[in-house]
Order: structure tokens, then sequence, then C-alpha cells
């Protein structure tokens, strides 16, 4: 049985109802898991209000605010887990972030700063709070981010978001290697187009949609909850012999050629 009665799980990536970070968390404390939430602050407090009430409902006991650029906050935020709980057993990664003008249009044009940007936000920020959690997982643990299918293929418009991508999932495998001996699993699951904050703002995404329902072998996009309880199983030791993985959770997509 999925059972994660007595782990704490700290999810970053909510932003509202539509994060695939909102399916992940609701699963997790399905399944018995104590939740803390990031969310990424902004000057007016808005992001705070709103995740706050959406996250009401599943109890977190830690609520903390965690800009990947900023190393205090990143810092503090392990500290509260530290101070607040003695011990971290999950950690779900499940942020991303390029330049809108990066994601269209010619990648040989991609700016020196936007380049940076999308690896420092979207793949560095995996490998930097693996390493602030790997001291607090004295009694193993299980760290999921979320990767794409254009980090492996050449899909439009995905461009810098692509390269951020592969260097997420080689992250997880030097991770996965690194950590093993201390019972740390470190997992991605590569989930299909879902209409999300992120993926709205991309043009053409409604037209992906489409085309993956005409050809992904079960003939339908994911949802955010298929997404999270793969993310459950992933945290639980129902996947206690998996580590270093991608995981497609794309209705079959990635396996069709034509
Ligand atoms: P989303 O907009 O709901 O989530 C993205 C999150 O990143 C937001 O919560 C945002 O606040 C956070 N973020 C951005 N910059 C940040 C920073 N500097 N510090 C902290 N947080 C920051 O969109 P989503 O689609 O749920 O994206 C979540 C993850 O899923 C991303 O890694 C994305 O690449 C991946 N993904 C999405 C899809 C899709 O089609 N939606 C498919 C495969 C993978
Ligand atoms: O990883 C993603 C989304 C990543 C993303 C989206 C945005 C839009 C708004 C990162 N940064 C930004 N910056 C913004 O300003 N996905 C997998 C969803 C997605 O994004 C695409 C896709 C798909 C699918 C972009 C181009 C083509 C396909």
């Amino acid at each position: 049985m999925l059972n994660l009665t007595g782990k704490n799980a700290l999810v970053t990536g909510i932003a509202n109802n539509r994060s695939i970070a909102w399916g992940i968390a609701q699963q997790l404390h399905k399944a018995g898991a104590n939740l803390g939430i990031t969310y990424m602050p902004d000057e007016r407090g808005k992001m705070e209000t709103k995740v706050a009430e959406l996250v009401q409902p599943l109890n977190p006991s830690l609520f903390i605010p965690c800009n990947v650029q900023n190393d205090e906050q990143i810092q503090s935020t392990f500290k509260t887990v530290h101070d607040k709980w003695g011990k971290l057993d999950i950690l779900i990664h499940c942020l991303a972030f390029a330049n809108k003008e990066d994601l269209s249009g010619d990648f040989s044009q991609t700016s020196r700063s936007g380049f940076k940007t999308a690896l420092e936000i979207s793949t560095y920020s995996l490998v930097q709070l693996s390493g602030a959690a790997k001291p607090l997982m004295t009694q193993g643990g299980s760290i999921v981010t979320l990767t794409y299918l254009g980090g492996v293929r050449a899909i439009p418009n995905y461009n810098v978001m692509g390269v951020a991508k592969a260097g997420l999932e080689m992250s997880v495998r030097y991770l996965a290697a690194e950590l093993g001996p201390q019972n740390i699993r470190v997992n991605a699951i590569s989930a299909g187009p879902i209409r999300t904050l992120a993926s709205s703002a991309v043009g053409g995404i409604l037209d992906m949609i489409h085309h993956v329902e005409q050809v992904a072998p079960l003939r339908r996009t994911v949802t955010q909850l298929e997404v999270g309880n793969t993310a459950a199983f992933l945290c639980s030791d129902l996947s206690s012999g998996i580590t270093g993985q991608v995981l497609y959770v794309d209705a079959g997509y990635e396996i069709m050629g034509m």
C-alpha cells in the first residue's frame, strides 16, 4: 500500500490550482505525508495570499517564501525545515523559468543572460536544493523533479528550456549517484503537455495538446493528479529500487515515431 505517514515532504512550485505541484501536493497529502509548501514571493504578497488560501485544506505545517535565485531564502528555508521538523524525507522540485522571448523564434538567438536565467532557475536550483536537503535526509529520502520531452528531442519553440531540461535530467543522474549511499533516491517525471500557468503563456500550447490527443497511445493528455500519483509512488517505499530514472507520464506519447 502506498503510505507516506510519518514522512515530511517539502513541495516547491505551487502557483495556482493548475500547477503540477498542486496535483503532487494533493496526492502526497492523500497518502498521509506531512507537507511543507514553498512559494515564489512577489512584492505585493499576492502569490503568498493566493497559495496560502489554496493549500489550506492540506494543513501544511510549513509555509515558506523561497525564490531559488536567492541564496539566503534557500538557506533559511532549510533552516526552518531543520528547526521545525528535524528531518526531511521528500523534496519535490517543480519549477522552471525562461524569459518569454527565449521560448519562440531562433534558438541561435538566445542571449547569454537568457541562457543563464533559464539554466539557473530551471536546472541549478535542483542541484542547490538537493545539496541543502542532503544533510536533513538522515533517514534516507526521495527527490523528484519535473522534466519534459523537449530535453531529449528538439520540440519547436522549447529552445533554451530544452537545454535546461537536458541538464536537469543529467543532474538527476549525478545526484542519484552521489546520494544513493545515503539511501536518497533522485528521479524525474517527464510529463506530457498540461495546461498550466507556465504552459498557457506559451503560444500554440493548445495545438500541441490537440496533437498529443491524436497521436498518444491513450489518445489523451495527462492530468496533474496523474503526475501526482506517480510522484507519490516515487516518494514511497513501493519504488525503493528506483533511482536516477526519468519516468514518462505522457499517455505513451514518447514511444511513438509518427
Ligand atoms: P506553473 O507555472 O504552475 O509552475 C511553475 C512554478 O515555478 C511556479 O510556481 C513559479 O512560481 C515557480 N518559479 C518560477 N521561478 C521561480 C523562482 N525563481 N523561484 C522559485 N519558484 C519559481 O507551471 P507547471 O507547468 O506546473 O510547471 C512545473 C514544472 O513542470 C516545471 O519544471 C515545468 O517545466 C514542468 N513541466 C510542465 C509541463 C506542462 O506542460 N505544463 C510538462 C512537463 C514538465
Ligand atoms: O516546461 C514547460 C514550461 C516552461 C516555461 C514556460 C514559461 C512561459 C512564461 C518556462 N518559462 C516560461 N516563461 C514565461 O515567461 N513546459 C513543458 C510547458 C511548455 O512550454 C513550452 C512548450 C511546452 C509543452 C514552450 C514551447 C513549446 C512547448
